[in-house]
């Protein structure tokens, strides 16, 4: 029996959960609720469709993406572990880390009461991971569909000792126009200027405006940072736990261009809100200890939104990791 219908044996739910050949012929679970849809790939555990009940698309996907073993998928929420961008010393290793280009196993399905559906998936060292990075691990992600997308990736190292990794949800938002596009919520914050060397400065008081190549590593925030889309007139929100660093990115012109899997023409549809733990805010962790990072992305139509800066799992009272 192939690995699709097997698959759906174990875990489709009828109406709500289906598993599917996708794009490339891939595996993808879809997910189809009263309150959204989306889609999740078993390659790289990469969420590539979000979209709220009677709303817009969230997540921004490249029409030049490639689907196929050994390729990232561009768009969507690429999943980075256990290193960001270039891997320190190894200039073969591949960027952003092998978990966005891993097989991973779908291990659960399920609807809460709220209609909302969780999926999870799991990835584990093996001998393909130990070739670039020697250490026992297992993830497991869950991601969850409702009138939010909520992410959250457990890390539990299986070595002997502790282990050292950078992770993030690489998510590629939507917006109308991003030289229209405010973020908020990284104010006074300080980052790392990857257009100007890596230089470390501390970003002004004030909604940022995207006016050219963007590439900014955030450090040491845990704040919740909002997107003011005015060509399509909502908010989109990423609010975030067990993450200390906020990745803001827009490749602009030359480095579209520069994209063989991104459209010459993309980018000003479309800004990454990185929810992520690198550089000086990579995760050490004991043996045995488990790791979770966790992301909630909203949209709000029309809504004055959530103040930006602030971290809505503490609003909330939850506990802040
Ligand atoms: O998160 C921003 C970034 O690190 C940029 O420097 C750019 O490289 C982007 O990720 C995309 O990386 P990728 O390996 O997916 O092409």
């Amino acid at each position: 029996m192939s690995e699709i219908n097997t698959l759906k044996q174990k875990f489709s739910i009828p109406g709500i959960v289906t598993i599917e050949p996708g794009n490339g012929g891939l595996t993808r679970i879809a997910v189809t609720t009263r309150d959204a849809e989306a889609h999740i790939y078993l390659h790289g555990a990469h969420v590539t469709h979000y979209r709220p009940a009677g709303g817009k698309d969230v997540l921004f996907m490249s029409g030049k993406s490639l689907f196929q073993a050994g390729k990232a998928i561009r768009g969507g929420v690429p999943m980075i572990f256990p290193w960001f961008g270039a891997k320190a010393g190894d200039s073969a290793a591949p960027m952003h880390g092998f978990a966005r280009t891993s097989a991973w196993e779908l291990t659960d399905a399920r609807q809460s009461p709220d209609g909302s559906v969780s999926i999870t998936l799991e990835l584990a060292s093996s001998e393909a991971t130990r070739k670039s990075w020697p250490f026992e691990f297992a993830l497991r992600y869950v991601v969850t569909v409702g009138t939010t997308l909520d992410l959250s990736l457990e890390t539990r190292n299986l070595s002997a000792g502790p282990i050292t990794f950078e992770e993030a949800f690489h998510t590629y938002l939507t917006v109308g126009d991003v030289r229209t596009a405010r973020v908020e919520g990284l104010a006074g914050r300080d980052f790392l200027d990857k257009t100007d060397g890596a230089k470390r400065k501390t970003q002004p008081p004030g909604p940022i405006a995207i006016t050219g190549e963007t590439d900014r590593v955030y450090l040491h925030t845990t704040d919740m940072v909002s997107v003011t889309d005015t060509a399509l007139a909502r908010r989109l929100i990423v609010d975030k736990r067990g993450s200390r660093t906020t990745v803001l990115w827009n490749p602009w012109i030359a480095k579209a261009k520069a994209m063989a899997d991104f459209g010459d023409d993309e980018w000003p549809a479309m800004v990454c809100i990185e929810t992520a733990n690198a550089a000086e805010d990579a995760v050490t962790l004991p043996p045995g200890q488990t790791h979770k990072m966790a992301a909630s992305i909203i949209a709000k139509t029309g809504a004055k939104g959530d103040r930006p800066g602030t971290n809505q799992w503490e609003m909330s009272g939850g506990a802040k990791q």
